[in-house]
């Protein structure tokens, strides 16, 4: 065993270094003895890493203190599981969470260097895809603020997101290699290290008391080596662990191939077995077929696993009658829910549990949070991948699809049709497993992430589960941390609006209640109108540094920065901006309010249509900017590689948020609330937390337009208008129409948009464009309006910040806390 050392001899305190001296010689320190580098020399990058190390010391301690207090107090630990966490950059949240972001400021300046030149040294942590891969990176700071015993576990992906570019207006991917520098934030671990099988068959045997069980043998073994990253809370000295896997050949070369002189080979199946973490899958409508992905979902989650029973047996042996009580599981949406079969494994297979007691502790360790409405995107295993990978699971999940059937069966006798609907497994030409159906039947509890999504799952997609299950679906209105998204992105508001109320709502943050006060005050508009004027320049420069495009920052900055999607409607925005255009050529006098059109963000590499839709931005920008007769009035701008830090830039310096996917398709979204954090004004459908938002700003500082998800699902069923009557009828829309059919944005080229204009005039478009354009329309002409009214604008965008305390993720977590996973908060 190794040797330990003596408390006595040796100080564990935390290490603290807080004032401006301490942290100045901390960070030459880390310099010279962990870069080698003479101070005298050390650029931006150096310094960087420098000061990423000295709070990582600081951390350090913290988070020991924090770890051992789990045990101490034998706290119920919760796991937040996800394929995805979207942590964009470190080095500022850490400052402000630590508390001493001043110092460090000052220390750095001391030095010679500007802290956001050093903050722009460090490459985005981009390991997830949009909305669900940022609300987990979120969470993770509320847990950490809560100090709620927790931990997030996922992969580390040697490639995040891919890099974005725009070449010719096209969208053109190459790969995000975060790691090349390596990264200061990660502890890289030697322990524990896990195996994880693949592959293999099944054989059975008679245990000695006579009962058959069986055993997974002949199995590739991959090892899953972990990766740590330290999540603090806001100045409490509480620290969470991201423990993220990273995926190793479970020996260095596979001796069988040597033993055969195959060499080649050998290596072969080293880089395969590594293959695993090495990329993060971007959203796919054909994941069935994709056994890498299978492969990296049972990877993480049987790493995990073993990891949670380490801990859990370290007090209670393998006694399992308080797991449940001891554990709780978070399923972020079905990526994990390999879990259930696996955790149903681990007990029947290894611990030797019958399957009432097994299946008892499953349910009630999981919980299922839900994120898409839209059927297609509903994960699905080939039933045959799943038995050629892990044949074991595969026979699991058929047991429990045996007993949950067993039971529909007696609640519904003969309704063949209700069973068929709701078997784990879709029958067909190919057998498919649902993994959603799965992630209900084996969790206690299923969340919808907005009120309207919770009802939309209730009522339909989830219908007949809901019925049989009564109870079991709630719903937990996503939140965002106003750390990152307020305090650190918006540090000149957050200044100001300390500076009035004090600085509680950083925490706290239904206090921002209080700027109502201040709405009608000159003196603190002036104000607000000054720092908006200043983020909006700062995102000028970053657009001119980016697309060479200069832009008028007092202009309306209208985003719309997502995914591309079809169900997000960037399309129906492009629209509007051809509307725009038009007038503006054909009324030159009327006092329309010059606008910034800013759009942002990427499109599935597999995905040709959201494709089409950068490229048509793009080439709308293309005509627009270039027209002299538009003057400064109208800009069209695409901002390469969407991503956290850029959203950091972008959010504060919004006047308008685009929020305008169909009503029933956004199941929450978040960035619509980070916008409205930072006071600009929301023009949006009935749709997601979009809903929530207009109850709390009210109906005079919001602008809501177009069908309810109730009217949409009317007309999908009932064609009431053709678009194509819709286009006849409107001339403003027909002359918009005309002008993408004719070639005016692709060099006379009419087919070049064709597939774009068929689906807006198909009866069949699910999204509905045409059915909500005239609506939208009216509604930009409101926005206009209003905007020229500057006044009673600033009147409205202070409205907004001041009513967003219920979007605090904090709020969110302690829901989740107290309703989902029973564990104390602060505690
Ligand atoms: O999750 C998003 C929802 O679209 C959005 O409305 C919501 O606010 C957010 C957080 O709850 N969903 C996603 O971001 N989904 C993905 O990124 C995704 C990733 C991999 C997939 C499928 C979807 O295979
Ligand atoms: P883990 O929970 O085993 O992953 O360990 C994380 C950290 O928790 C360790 O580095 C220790 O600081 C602390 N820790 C682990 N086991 C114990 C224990 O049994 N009692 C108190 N602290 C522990």
């Amino acid at each position: 065993m190794a040797g330990k050392v003596r408390k006595t001899n040796v100080c564990t305190e935390p290490f603290c270094p807080t004032s401006i001296d301490d942290l100045k010689k901390n960070i030459l320190h880390h310099v010279m003895s962990f870069q080698g580098r003479d101070p005298e020399r050390a650029g931006n990058s150096d310094i960087y890493k420098a000061l990423a190390y000295t709070m990582r010391d600081i951390m350090t301690g913290k988070w020991i203190e924090t770890q051992k207090t789990y045990y101490e107090k034998e706290k119920k630990r919760v796991y937040y599981l996800s394929l995805e966490f979207l942590i964009g950059r470190s080095l500022s949240n850490a400052m402000i969470n630590l508390g001493i972001y001043n110092e460090v400021k000052i220390a750095v300046e001391e030095l010679g260097f500007d802290l956001n030149d050093l903050a722009e040294e460090e490459e985005d942590a981009a390991l997830g895809n949009g909305g669900l891969g940022r609300l987990a990176a979120c969470f993770m700071d509320s847990i950490a603020t809560l100090k709620i015993p927790a931990y997030g576990y996922g992969i580390r992906y040697e490639y995040g997101l891919f890099y974005q570019q725009l070449i010719d207006g096209y969208q053109i991917e190459s790969p995000d290699n975060w790691l090349r520098h390596g990264t200061p934030w990660e502890f890289d671990r030697k322990l524990p290290v896990f195996s994880v099988q693949f592959y293999g068959r099944l054989s059975s045997y008679q245990d000695e008391n006579g009962s058959f069980r069986v055993r997974w043998v002949d199995t590739e073994d991959v090892m899953a080596i972990p990766c740590d990253i330290m999540i603090p809370g806001y100045k409490n000295d509480h620290v969470v662990n991201m423990r993220l896997w990273t995926a190793r050949a479970s020996r260095e070369l596979d001796l069988n191939f040597f033993s055969r002189g195959d060499y080649i080979g050998a290596v072969q199946s080293k880089v395969s077995s590594e293959t695993i973490s090495k990329v993060l899958y971007p959203p796919d409508h054909n994941l069935a077929g994709q056994e890498l992905r299978l492969k990296q979902q049972y990877f993480f989650v049987a790493a995990t696993f073993q990891d949670i029973m380490r801990r859990y047996k370290k007090k209670e042996n393998s006694n399992f009658d308080k797991f449940s009580n001891r554990v709780a599981v978070q399923l972020n949406d079905t990526h994990p829910a390999i879990a259930i079969p696996e955790l149903m494994r681990l007990l029947l297979d290894v611990e030797g549990l019958n399957w009432e007691k097994a299946w008892n502790i499953c349910t009630h360790t999981f919980a299922y949070t839900n994120h898409t409405l839209m059927p297609e995107a509903l994960e699905k295993w080939t039933v045959e991948m799943m038995g050629k990978v892990l044949p074991r699971h595969l026979e699991i999940i058929f047991e429990i699809n045996k007993h949950f059937l067993d039971l529909v069966k007696m609640q519904y006798p003969g309704d063949v049709n209700r069973l068929r609907a709701m078997s784990i497994i879709e029958e067909g030409d190919v057998k498919k497993i649902r993994m959603a159906h799965l992630a209900i039947v084996g969790s206690h509890s299923v969340n919808g992430v907005a009120e309207l999504h919770t009802k939309l799952l209730k009522n339909n997609l989830f219908k007949s589960f809901h019925e049989f299950y009564p109870g079991k679906f709630n719903s937990k209105t996503n939140g965002i941390t106003p750390r990152r998204w307020l305090k650190l992105a918006n540090p000149a508001l957050s200044t100001l609006i300390s500076d009035h109320i004090g600085s509680d709502w950083v925490t706290d943050l239904d206090k921002l209640r209080d700027l109502e006060n201040f709405a009608d005050d000159t003196e603190f508009c002036k104000q607000w109108q000054e720092v908006k004027l200043g983020n909006k320049k700062r995102l000028a420069s970053l657009i001119e540094k980016e697309c060479g495009i200069v832009v008028n920052p007092h202009a309306m900055f209208d985003v719309q920065v997502k995914r591309i999607h079809e169900y997000k409607r960037q399309l129906l925005n492009c629209l509007h901006v051809i509307a725009l255009y038009h007038r503006m050529l054909r009324h030159p006098e009327e006092n329309l309010v010059p606008r910034c059109i800013i759009f942002a963000g990427k499109a599935a590499p597999t995905y040709w249509k959201a494709k089409l839709i950068v490229k048509l931005i793009t080439s709308i920008g293309e005509v627009v900017n270039k027209d002299p007769r538009i003057g400064e009035k109208l800009r069209v701008v695409f901002l390469p590689n969407y991503n956290v830090s850029q959203a950091e830039v972008i959010m504060p310096a919004a006047d308008l948020s685009e929020q305008i996917s169909t009503a029933g398709t956004e199941a929450s979204g978040t960035g619509n609330m980070k916008f409205s954090l930072n006071g600009a004004l929301t023009i949006g459908t009935l749709d997601g937390a979009n809903i929530e938002i207009l109850e709390e700003v009210g109906e005079e500082n919001i602008f809501i337009f177009g069908m309810t998800a109730a009217e949409a699902e009317y007309e999908r069923l009932n064609v009431s208008r053709s678009p194509r009557s819709i286009c006849d009828e409107n001339s403003v829309i027909g002359a918009v129409m005309d002008s993408i059919q004719n070639g005016s944005f692709s060099r006379g080229d009419g087919e070049f948009f064709r597939p774009l204009v068929d689906s807006l005039l198909s009866e069949h478009d699910p999204y509905l464009l045409m059915l909500d354009l005239e609506s939208y329309l009216e509604c930009q002409g409101r926005v206009n309006d209003a905007f020229l009214d500057h006044q009673q604008w600033t009147r409205k965008s202070i409205l907004n910040v001041a009513r967003m305390g219920k979007f605090s993720s904090d709020r969110t977590i302690r829901q989740y806390a107290e309703e989902i996973w029973r564990v104390p908060v602060n505690g």
